[in-house]
């Protein structure tokens, strides 16, 4: 049974920032294996019909384990190659626009850097939130940490799932958690690991085992 969003805690990335698109089959295997409950594919600057022929390539290992498998960008890709959903950056579009290219009903979620775009991004309609990124990252260098304040306070205002994301490691879910969180999306802790399916292990572990359950 493919999981709902609600019973997803533990988000993990493919980003080709950190995974060469040939290692991404057997990366996958592993978080999978860790018990990651959805992931995204990232790939910035890959050209459209690349992205669409990883993606026929890697969203069959992910259905089979019953975890959805979210296109970062790219909604009308989501729509002809039949993954979970899309996501889609503050400054890209509108939800109803991503819909709209999408076609066929799947997750739109979108990012959030602010309370206040959190609560446009619900507005919107978005399935779910990013909300980031909480501490300086390498993998997203243009954009200011906004902290851990604000997290305890979106997650009581916003209905949908949020997912905290941004210099997020297993070694920093606790503070994370402490501070409100109940959803993270981590990229490159997962990626660098010596062992992926044992941090993702952790990671889950830490989030009080997965998936949510009622
Ligand atoms: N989006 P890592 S932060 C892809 O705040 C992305 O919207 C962010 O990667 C946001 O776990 C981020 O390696 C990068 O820090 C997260």
């Amino acid at each position: 049974m493919m999981r709902t969003l609600d019973q997803c805690r533990l988000y993990g990335i493919l980003d080709t920032g950190y995974c060469a698109p040939a290692d991404m089959g057997p990366m996958l295997e592993k978080m999978i294996a860790g018990g990651v409950d959805i992931v995204q594919l990232r790939a910035k600057g890959m050209a459209p019909d690349r992205v669409a022929e990883l993606t026929r390539e890697l969203h069959p290992i992910s259905r089979a384990a019953g975890v959805p498998f979210i296109l970062n960008d790219h909604p009308s890709l989501a729509g002809e190659t039949g993954v979970e959903g899309a996501h889609v950056g503050v400054e890209d579009m509108s939800v109803a626009e991503a819909r709209r290219l999408a076609g066929r009903a799947c997750w739109i979620g979108k990012s959030s850097h602010s309370i206040a775009q959190a609560l446009e991004g619900e507005e919107q309609g978005a399935d779910y939130l990013g909300f980031g990124p909480l501490f300086p990252t390498p993998t997203k260098p243009d954009y200011i940490a906004i902290g851990l304040a604000d997290i305890r306070e979106v997650n009581e205002r916003i209905a949908v799932p949020v997912f905290c994301i941004g210099g997020i490691k297993s070694e920093n879910l606790p503070v994370v958690l402490a501070a409100g969180a109940r959803r993270v999306v981590v990229v490159s802790g997962i990626l660098v690991a010596a062992d992926p399916a044992a941090y993702v292990r952790d990671c889950v572990a830490q989030l009080g085992g997965s998936p949510i359950s009622g």
